[in-house]
C-alpha cells in the first residue's frame, strides 16, 4: 500500500511536467476535450491569459468560454485537467476527476476559485464548442474506431489531437490500424502519431509512428491509453483509421499462451523503440 502510494506521487509528480516540452505540446493527465469542452493555454505556457484573451481564444476556434455546468458535465465523463482556467462569466476553476495530493487538494470535482473581480489575472482557459471537428476525445465504450480529423480526406496542418481510451478495470485495450497514412519523415519529426500504454502523454510511450506502412496492433497492459496526433504547418496525407476492442485480462492459467514473460503482447517500440 505505501509503494502504491509512494508510486501514484510519483506519477503525479512527473504529471506536472504539463506544457511544452522538447519544443511538443504535453497533456496533463486524461485528456483535454470532452463533452464538447476543452482545455487551451496560451502558446507561451501555462496561466499566461487574461479573460478578454481567454474569451478570443475560444471564439477564435469557434466555440465560448465554457459555463462552470459545461465544465462539470466533462468532468463526469472523465476531464481531468490540472490548471485552473477561465470559464464563461468570469469564472476560474479546473475540473479534477482522479484526486491527488498535488493536484486539486486531494479532492474531486470541480476546483472553483470563484468569479474574479480582476479580469487580468492570467489563467488558462476552458471552451465549449460542440461541433468543433473530431480530433480527439475520451472513450470509455467497448469499442471505438478512431479517425484523423477529417478523415476520408486528408488531415489539416497544426493539429494537436489526444484520444483517451479508459476501459473497465481488469480489461485490456487491442488497437488495430485500419488505414495509415502520414506524412513520412526518417525521424517521424513532422507528423506523426504517438501512442502511449498510460493515461497521459508522459508516462508509457509505446511508440511513434508516420509513412504509410501500416503498424501492428498494439494490446495495453492496463484499462488506459492515449494516443496522440500531432501535425506541422506543411505537407498532409490521407490520415488513419485505428479501432479499438477491449479484451479481458487473461487469467493467470492462460499467461504465457500468447504473452511474453514480461505480459506485453505485440508491444511495438515504435520506428525509435522506447525514449
Ligand atoms: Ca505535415
Amino acid at each position: 500500500m505505501i509503494a502504491l502510494i509512494f508510486f501514484s506521487a510519483l506519477l503525479w509528480n512527473k504529471a506536472q511536467a504539463w506544457g511544452f516540452k522538447d519544443g511538443v505540446l504535453h497533456n496533463s493527465i486524461w485528456l483535454e476535450r470532452a463533452a464538447g469542452v476543452y482545455h487551451r493555454e496560451s502558446r507561451s505556457g501555462k496561466y499566461q491569459l487574461t479573460y478578454a484573451e481567454a474569451k478570443a481564444v475560444c471564439e477564435y476556434e469557434g466555440g465560448h468560454l465554457a459555463t462552470y455546468q459545461q465544465l462539470e458535465a466533462a468532468r463526469k465523463i472523465g476531464f481531468h485537467v490540472c490548471a485552473a482556467g477561465w470559464m464563461a462569466k468570469g469564472r476560474v476553476g479546473y475540473p479534477i476527476v482522479k484526486a491527488g495530493a498535488n493536484c486539486g487538494f486531494g479532492k474531486t470535482g470541480i476546483v472553483d476559485y470563484g468569479i474574479r473581480l480582476n479580469r487580468s489575472e492570467r489563467w488558462d482557459a476552458y471552451c465549449y464548442n460542440p461541433n468543433g471537428k473530431e480530433c480527439g476525445g475520451v472513450f470509455t465504450d467497448s469499442k471505438h474506431v478512431f479517425k484523423s480529423p477529417g478523415y476520408p480526406n486528408e488531415y489539416e496542418n497544426e493539429q494537436i489531437c489526444y484520444w483517451h481510451i479508459r476501459v473497465k478495470y481488469g480489461q485490456r485495450i487491442h488497437l488495430q490500424f485500419l488505414e495509415f497514412d502520414v506524412e513520412d519523415d526518417t525521424a517521424c519529426m513532422a507528423d506523426f502519431l504517438e501512442i502511449y500504454d498510460s493515461y497521459d502523454d508522459i508516462n508509457g510511450f509505446v511508440g511513434r509512428f508516420c509513412g504509410d506502412e501500416l503498424p501492428d496492433d498494439i494490446i495495453s497492459t492496463g484499462n488506459v491509453m492515449t494516443l496522440k496526433f500531432l501535425t506541422d504547418a506543411s505537407v498532409t496525407a490521407g490520415g488513419f483509421q485505428i479501432r479499438y476492442i477491449t479484451m479481458d485480462m487473461p487469467s493467470k492459467s492462460n499467461d504465457g499462451k500468447n504473452m511474453t514473460s514480461q505480459g506485453k503482447p505485440n508491444f511495438l517500440s515504435g520506428k525509435f523503440g522506447i525514449m
